[in-house]
């Protein structure tokens, strides 16, 4: 037995077991732990099924603890919040100075930074670290985003580089991230980010198939050839094989079958909480969040459709004649400008949260380790890192000078799509919302001045002039009443 192993895990749901039999893959012999010891006995034999991989389970913390070379490291994957804490206290009081405890969880950053501190108290290492991919990413190849103390990165950087995700020409999908909660930050970023790219997907899919009124063969046959250009993502990928599956209880295809209603673990809704918190614009992440509430009122909008339905308006309000060829080619234009929105918004948060905190990101480094292993995967992401190289300052994804010509070369089919789901009815927050985003962020003055102007007539708020400087109020009644036009 290679005892002591180089690294423990522990927490052996399907994400944990997988991460485990990757690292023992890459030749790291490791220590397994979970509360149930059931699983323990499943991984390990795992394990041997895969091939012998070197993984040793136990089922006392103890002596899980105790069969680590030092420093020991233990990467825990449990659920999120008190399971994390109570899985601390388990395991460190079996530890000794030096030693470190890394969470793979989808945890709230500062769940981490609060932990980071108490363990420090007791001598012991603490990192956050996103891991994204899933189960198949787990087992073959993640994107890590592991935050918190650079001296517990370092004692296993060479796992995870060799953990990681490999892309040809970037590299292992894993990089320190930054201090404190940052690897948790950014990894619930890189969620909203992908609730932003699904609902994206699901309005391209809707106005496709309900005012284009493509088969889901079309609609197979129109996302591979996406996914064939400057789409190409795991997400575009997945979409296209949606289509082709049929339905295993009945006739037709499974995804119509499927009842429309988005589940939700939490990530999305901290994105846009922290948006709000930071000041920072995120319309297209928050519109992707307020579709999945509104996907949960299924009883409600049935009933609706109901009541709209008598009163004369269906579904579809107009069913206009499309030319298919140019509906497909416009919505994969609105796509992919609605996606620089997005992805300009959620960049923009984590630049914001890491000069609030101090964390000194780098987001072309957070684009490059997403090229690979994570769901929101895509060659695109390569364009996003090359736009932060050419400037680490850029204000906004829009204004580097590549994103802008793609902006404006897109933007006329971008509009005709949005205006013609508005005419039929069918909502797309998600592009209409990205648009607007563009269309604001653009614009050199805004009604803002009538809005300023509101606050400075019943609250006495104060406004600034465009033409000389200082705070002005002024009686707007008063002086309205006296005003004759
Ligand atoms: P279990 O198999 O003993 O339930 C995902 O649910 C993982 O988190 C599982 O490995 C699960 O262990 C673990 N988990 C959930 N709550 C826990 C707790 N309070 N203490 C330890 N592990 C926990």
């Amino acid at each position: 037995m290679a005892i002591p192993t180089r690294i423990g895990l522990a927490g052996l749901a399907v994400m944990g077991q997988n991460l485990a039999l990757n690292i023992a893959e890459k030749g790291f012999p490791i220590s397994v732990y979970n509360r149930t010891t059931s699983k323990v006995d499943e991984t390990v034999e795992r394990a041997k099924q895969e091939g012998n991989l070197p993984v040793y389970g136990f089922h006392d913390p103890e002596s899980f603890v105790r069969s680590i070379q030092k420093p020991r490291v233990i990467i825990m994957l449990v659920k999120a919040g008190p399971p994390v804490d109570q899985t601390i206290k388990t395991l460190s009081v079996y530890m000794e100075k030096g030693d470190c405890i890394i969470d793979g969880g989808n945890e709230w950053y500062e769940n981490t930074e609060r932990r980071e501190k108490a363990m420090a108290e007791l001598g012991l290492l603490y990192l956050g670290m996103g891991v994204s991919g899933g189960e198949e990413g787990a087992r073959h190849g993640p994107s890590l985003m592991p935050g918190g103390a650079f001296e517990a990165y370092k004692y296993i950087e060479d796992i995870l580089l060799k953990v990681a995700a490999q892309v040809s020409d970037s590299g292992p999908c894993v990089t320190y991230i930054g201090k404190g909660g940052s690897g948790n930050f950014v990894k619930m970023i890189h969620n909203g980010i992908e609730y932003g790219d699904m609902q994206l997907i699901a309005e391209a899919y809707d106005v496709l198939k309900s005012v284009g009124k493509l088969s889901n063969e079309e609609l197979h046959q129109v996302f591979s050839e996406w996914n064939k250009g400057e789409l190409l993502s795991f997400l575009i990928e997945i979409t296209a094989d949606i289509f082709l599956v049929k339905d295993d209880k009945g006739d037709g295809y499974l995804v119509d079958k499927v009842l429309d209603k988005t589940g939700m673990k939490g990530t999305g809704k901290w994105t846009v909480q922290q948006a709000a918190e930071l000041s920072v614009a995120a319309p297209t992440i928050a519109s992707s969040l307020d579709s999945r509430f509104l996907s949960g009122l299924k009883e409600e909008r049935v009933e609706a459709a109901k009541v709209f339905k008598s009163s004369g308006v269906s579904d579809i309000l107009v069913d206009q004649a499309v030319d298919k060829q140019k509906l497909i080619d416009d919505v994969r234009q609105a796509l992919y400008a609605s996606k620089i929105c997005s992805y300009a918004q959620g960049m923009n948060l984590i630049r914001a949260k890491s000069m609030e905190k101090g964390w000194d990101l780098e987001l072309g480094e957070l684009a490059r380790i997403w090229k690979g292993g994570c769901i929101i995967r895509a060659i695109f992401l390569d364009r996003i890192k090359k736009a932060y190289d050419r400037n680490p300052n850029l204000a906004n994804l829009l204004v580097d000078p590549e994103f802008a010509k793609e902006m404006i070369d897109r933007q006329s089919a971008w509009r005709r799509v949005v205006c013609l789901a508005i005419n039929s009815g069918v909502s797309t927050p998600g592009m209409s919302s990205s648009l607007a985003y563009f269309d604001t962020y653009r614009r050199g003055r805004l009604p803002a001045n009538l809005v300023q102007a509101q606050r400075d007539y019943f609250g006495a708020h104060t406004y600034e002039r465009i033409d000389v400087s200082g705070s002005f109020h002024t009686e707007w009644f008063k002086i309205s009443k006296q005003a004759k036009i």
